[in-house]
């Protein structure tokens, strides 16, 4: 019996097995290129890391002035109808430990952390960013539906690092506007 087993259609086993090998080849070869382009995409996109634009911060200096005094964290209503929202991420806690937004509305996250490396996430949506001490975090979030939202810390900080949770709620956007309208910020603390 010959190697060279003649199939139906007339060609040998190895003339099988190359045009076989070519077209896993072909296969492997777009799956680079699409890996490269998403690679490309990712690292020139503006909203995903590594920033395009670094801002920086004093950590040991947060509580005495800046942006990040206590009295300028939570949400803030905008002349134009966006919110900007200030958070702090310490060991072991978010400030404000409930974060409230309008639903619907562009909204700009500014964070940064007091001592080490912390993360946000919001549970259900794509907000995922890491707080590191001496550096602002901003991301733009937009939520569609109401509702709460676990805001876990997701990096590890240490021993009390399990219990590092927060939450965001999303209420009406005329009931953030009447909320709003004695100016300063807004938090669900307590509520
Ligand atoms: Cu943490």
């Amino acid at each position: 019996m010959s190697a060279e087993q003649s199939h139906g259609n007339g060609s040998t086993s190895t003339e099988v097995a190359a045009r076989v090998e070519r077209r896993w080849a072909t296969i492997a070869v777009l799956i680079i290129v699409m890996m490269a382009l998403l690679a490309a995409f990712a690292g020139i996109h503006r909203a995903t890391m590594p920033q395009p634009r670094v801002e920086i911060t004093d950590p040991s200096r947060l509580h005495l002035s800046g942006e990040f005094v206590e009295s300028n964290l939570g949400s803030l209503l905008e002349a134009n109808g966006n919110v900007t929202v200030r958070a702090i991420g310490q060991q072991y806690s978010f400030t404000p430990a409930c974060i409230v937004v309008p639903v619907d509305t562009p909204i700009t996250l500014r964070a940064t952390s007091a001592d080490v490396v912390h993360g946000i996430l919001i549970q259900g949506t794509n907000v995922n960013t890491m707080l590191v001490p001496g550096y602002i975090s901003e991301q733009l979030m937009r939520f569609t539906k109401t509702g709460d939202y676990l805001m876990p810390c997701q990096e590890f900080c240490s021993f009390g690092h399990e219990g590092m949770w927060g939450k965001v709620k999303v209420i009406d956007k005329t009931d953030f506007a009447n909320r709003a309208k004695g100016g300063g910020r807004l938090s669900c603390v307590g509520q």
